[in-house]
């Protein structure tokens, strides 16, 4: 009997195992189990309360849910998207205004569970921080998509709009789940062809698929379609027969997706077409689209990521052509700042346009994707570095909130299966952004891996403190777009490309010589960047005594032995943020060799693999920077650092494909 009962113990064990092993993270942090058939009331039918039901009914553990419509002060109060989750003697009630709040409430109502929530005296009020929470795709039509990290785009342009992978709904609910209302399919450096009636179909089908979670669908539109796709002389926005084009593609998305967002566009930027190419101004072109969509309630995201090659200081650039048009815009039109001033640097000052034009609708652009910090290889948390933002920017003071999507179709949708932390982070500042850091670990930490304190509390530690780890072992002290040429994944301080442009390429911005290190943006002797800040902010900055040391070097050109707060040089200080970088990653990798028990075999050899290349990384960019601004400061390391593993010369000859939107694979880092 023993012997059976062992037998069929050792059964299971298998089973168990094997469902382990066929671990691929598709399941993201959606996880729960699916055979609970709960009892949930709600008296009526649609296809988003129908999502609702069918989520509670599969997986909610506890008593009856009873769902609610209620147009009552306290809840029309919440919008239209917020919701009550009320305990009562014998159920658990959902009060929202409308059904995708009635959804939001129910996933609210899941993740309670999941995580471990007291569920005995609920009592909670939600309302979204934004009404429009949206995802932007860098996806282009061929497939491809622009700095993304996990294979193709999720779109199979080819397929649609007869076959729907089962992936779209996926997303949708994934989406849903963290409350991102919004989705951009296609990438701002836009193909004319988008807009081309057959694809218009195929964006229809997504956004049949989408609408029962609540989600809208947006374009990127290029700017010179009139002229490239429907053969107008050109696409100047003064020109009537221009804005009767846009009037008539307007109306034929419409009539094929009713509740269309509206339009995502990038104009005059990187050699986009744009509103300048004919003399007018940004707000010319973003109001000419704008009034186009006005009548079906659509917006314009106008983006203000431009520069010039000639203007002395890229960070200056946006505001210098974008503060002027305040006020100037159509209220359809939502201005999208990218959050720093340069370009989803590991680690940036926030864009001084966020305070400068308090009569236009801002939206913030977050990146989600990690162009920046190490493609789907690196294991960094986003949150920290968002919240930093909110920190300076008032989230009141902004209208909406985008992610460049990390969502590609590789099985575990992200690359890195910690980067689909990143993705539920975006979503749930987006909604909240007063919610911690923390708390946002730990809640995706618990629903996607185990909810086992001795897994939970070291692995949020080490997601807490990766991006700081991140930008030590990268670009510490304000160092910034020190990386080699257009792929944006090592170092290549050094980096020089006949003919390119001087602010594409590194020493542009880290101005490293014999005399010192770092763009000097002070009002006295620099750009004068710091005084497009609020004044009690510009004088911080300004001044190197004041100027927080984690922005000293975006702000300032100062020696290498420039006397830091602590007493230390700043050449040592320097060296002493590479090398911290380094430890923390270390550390990092110990970690998750500690919790290999809590996690499948499958996750786990991928994140420790991953977590290898992190390391040598890591010792690449501290060898490479270090190594190469010591040729300028001619000063020793201080004791105690780990050795270089590299020399100079040989880092100099790393080259990585330039083309190359996959993961950079071992073999070809150093
Ligand atoms: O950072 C740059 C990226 C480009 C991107 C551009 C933008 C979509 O390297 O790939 O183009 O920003 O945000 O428009």
């Amino acid at each position: 009997m023993v012997k059976k009962l062992l037998a069929v113990g050792l059964f299971f064990v298998g089973l168990a195992c094997m469902s382990a092993s066929a671990e691929d993270g598709s399941r993201l942090w959606l996880r729960q189990d699916i055979a609970a058939q709960a009892t949930v009331c709600c008296k009526l039918q649609s296809a988003t309360l129908d999502k609702a039901k069918e989520e509670l009914r599969k997986s909610w553990q506890g008593g009856p849910v009873i769902l609610e419509l209620c147009y009552d002060a306290e809840h029309t109060a919440l919008g239209k998207e917020g919701y009550t989750i009320k305990t009562l003697s014998d159920s658990v009630r959902l009060g929202a205004s409308s059904e995708a709040g009635l959804l939001y409430a129910a996933y609210h109502l899941l993740r309670l569970q999941e995580t471990g929530a007291a569920l005995e005296r609920l009592d909670i009020k939600e309302k979204p921080a934004y009404d429009l929470r949206i995802l932007n795709h860098w996806d282009n039509p061929d497939g491809t998509v622009e700095r993304g990290y996990a294979g193709h785009s999720l779109w199979e342009w080819n397929e649609l709009p007869e076959t729907l992978s089962p992936r779209y709904e996926a997303y949708a609910r994934a989406n849903a789940s963290i409350g991102i209302n919004g989705t951009v399919l296609n990438n701002v450096n836009a193909s004319p062809n988008m807009l081309e009636s057959g694809n218009l179909k195929k964006v229809k089908a997504l956004a049949d698929v989408f609408r029962p979670y609540g989600i809208k669908v947006y374009l990127s539109v290029n700017f010179a379609s009139p002229a490239v796709l429907g053969g107008l002389p050109n696409a100047d926005p003064l020109d009537e027969g221009v804005f009767e084009w846009w009037k008539g593609k307007v109306k034929e998305i419409y009539s094929l997706i009713p509740d269309f967002g509206g339009f995502l566009v990038k104009a005059n930027s990187e050699g986009q077409p744009g509103p300048c190419d004919y003399g007018r101004t940004h707000a010319d072109g973003a109001n000419m689209l704008a009034r186009a969509l006005k009548p079906y309630g659509g917006l314009v995201m106008w983006r203000a990521f431009v520069y010039n090659p000639t203007e002395h200081d890229r960070a200056k650039q946006a505001y210098a052509e974008f503060k002027p048009l305040d006020g100037t815009f159509l209220d359809n039109v939502i201005v999208q700042v990218k959050n720093g001033p340069i370009d989803f640097q590991p680690r940036e000052p926030y864009s001084p346009l966020f305070t400068a034009m308090p009569h236009t609708s801002l939206m913030a652009e977050l990146q989600i994707t990690q162009e920046y910090l190490g493609h789907s290889n690196h294991l960094v948390f986003l949150a920290p570095m968002w919240k930093e933002f909110f920190g300076y920017v008032r989230p009141e003071s902004l209208r909406a909130v985008a992610g460049v999507s990390n969502i590609g179709n590789e099985a575990n949708w992200c690359g890195h299966d910690f980067a689909q932390a990143n993705w539920y982070a975006f979503g749930r500042l987006a909604w909240n952004p007063r919610m911690s850091s923390e708390d946002i670990a730990e809640e995706w930490l618990k629903q996607t891996f185990a909810d086992d304190s001795s897994f939970v509390c070291p692995m949020k530690k080490m997601m807490l403190e990766s991006h700081e780890a991140a930008v030590s072992y990268m670009m510490p002290l304000g160092l910034h777009h020190i990386f080699a040429w257009n792929h944006h994944y090592g170092p290549e301080p050094w980096c020089e490309v006949e003919g390119a442009r001087p602010d594409w390429l590194p020493s542009y911005y880290h101005q490293a010589g014999k005399d010192g290190i770092g763009f000097d943006r002070s009002s006295r002797t620099g750009s004068g960047a710091t005084a497009q800040y609020p004044d009690s902010l510009a004088r911080v900055f300004d001044n190197p005594q004041t100027c927080p040391d984690e922005f000293l070097l975006w702000f300032h050109h100062l020696p290498w032995d420039f006397k830091m707060k602590d007493g230390r040089t700043l050449w040592d200080a320097l060296c002493c943020k590479y090398e911290d970088g380094l430890q923390t990653a270390r550390k990092m990798q110990a970690v998750w060799t500690e919790m290999k028990p809590y996690v499948d075999a499958e996750r786990y050899g991928r994140v420790a693999e991953r977590l290898d290349i992190q390391v040598n990384d890591a010792v690449w960019w501290k060898d490479a920077c270090l190594l190469y601004f010591q040729t300028f400061s001619g000063m020793k390391l201080p004791a105690g650092m780990e050795k270089p593993k590299h020399k100079l010369k040989d880092l100099k000859k790393v080259k990585l494909p330039i083309s190359n939107y996959e993961r950079p694979a071992r073999e070809m880092l150093p």
